[in-house]
């Protein structure tokens, strides 16, 4: 039916305000005596769900189109892009935790959503919120379909290793004292794997899968190595984007370097540099004050980061494309691998 990008993006576009209605009719999830406090759902998902670049979203709806063929009734599509909302909404309810636990100041272009004068700490209720809005949506629309339990399971599956990856980088981060020995590539990659690659990679083609009743074991697997792969490439653009990324374009100010966090850039720069550039780093690293933060991105600048982060980024997506062609499974063409791959590969947003 649909061919182009930006027809995709218009439809999913569209199907927000379904969603959106849905999710805050309190007689859907309760009495009417909580009604007004539905319709603050409404404001809740219209600021925090829909300004992002969708990327997952749409990839259940591409890669759920690709499995299942032309053949694909309106049915099917619709719910596609209704679980291609639940994965944003879900990513929504991260991030409404995540800016809180970061202290991130701009999100998407906008106010972090807890820096609402309204809101405040209420965003832990708020990503909660947000959390169950996700699972309103499978019940809805999932049960008594055969991947019902699949995808139930998968969602919850997901949700814990992302918040055991969340768990792992604010324990490295919220330590009392500078100590680069708990920066070790070994810890990043659990981090940036956990906290990130399964959620935004394996889950929407995960879900698409399990749609299009592709639910044996082996391909999940297969295809989960593949996309975690894709994922912490993904997230070390995110630890270099910090830095170097320019807010306009990506809507967020960096904060790692005075969160103390354990990120690529730390870890490249804790090898490279020389003792007295460690005793500097050391010395600037994980404070709020704007001048040390410029200290550490000097010392970024000397060891030649930025060259050495882009030779990482190109091996990095050769050996990502060796290992799908690799993959060999004919209910799934390469191109959903592929799409995503060079849908990140050098972004700057
Ligand atoms: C990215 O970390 C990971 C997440 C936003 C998901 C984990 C959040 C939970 C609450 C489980 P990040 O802090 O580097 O992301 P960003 O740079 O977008 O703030
Ligand atoms: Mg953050
Ligand atoms: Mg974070
Ligand atoms: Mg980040």
């Amino acid at each position: 039916i649909m061919s182009s990008k930006s027809e995709l993006w218009d439809l999913f576009d569209k199907h927000f305000q379904e969603i959106v209605r849905e999710l805050s009719i309190s007689p859907v999830n309760g009495g009417n005596e909580i009604c007004w406090s539905f319709e603050r759902i409404k404001d809740l998902l219209e600021y925090n769900a829909p300004h992002g670049k969708r990327t997952r979203g749409l990839t259940v709806v591409a890669a759920f189109k690709t499995i299942a063929g032309d053949g694909i009734s309106e049915d099917e599509m619709k719910l596609a892009l209704t679980m291609g909302w639940a994965v944003e909404i879900l990513q929504a309810s991260f991030l409404v935790a995540d800016d809180l636990m970061d202290q991130s100041k701009t999100r998407r272009g906008q106010a972090c959503w807890y820096l609402n004068p309204n809101v405040g700490y209420q965003a832990v209720n708020d990503g909660m919120i947000l959390e169950t809005c996700v699972f309103t949506l499978i019940r809805q629309h999932c049960k008594g379909k055969a991947f019902y339990a699949d995808i139930f399971d998968l969602f919850h599956k997901v949700i814990l290793n992302t918040l055991m990856g969340q768990s792992l980088d604010m324990e490295a981060s919220e330590q009392p004292t500078v100590d680069f020995t708990l920066f070790t590539e070994t810890k990043h990659a659990a981090i940036i794997k956990y906290k990130t690659a399964f959620y935004s990679f394996y889950l929407p083609v995960a879900i698409a899968f399990y749609m299009a009743g592709i639910n044996d074991e082996q391909c999940h697997t297969a295809a989960c190595d593949i996309l975690t792969k894709i994922g912490c490439l993904f997230q070390i653009q995110d630890d270099y984007l910090d830095c170097y990324g320019d807010p306009e374009v990506t809507g967020k100010i960096g904060t790692d370097i005075e969160d103390n966090k354990c990120s690529w850039l730390i870890i490249k720069a804790i090898q490279l540099a020389t003792p007295e550039q460690i005793r500097i780093l050391q010395e600037n690293y994980a404070k709020k004050d704007p001048e040390k933060v410029a200290i550490v991105k000097r010392v970024f600048d000397d060891i030649n980061i930025k060259p050495i982060f882009l030779k990482h980024e190109e091996e990095t997506y050769a050996s990502i494309c060796d290992e799908i062609n690799k993959f060999s499974d004919p209910r799934v063409p390469h191109s959903i691998f592929l799409d995503l791959l060079n849908k990140i590969y050098r972004r700057k947003k």
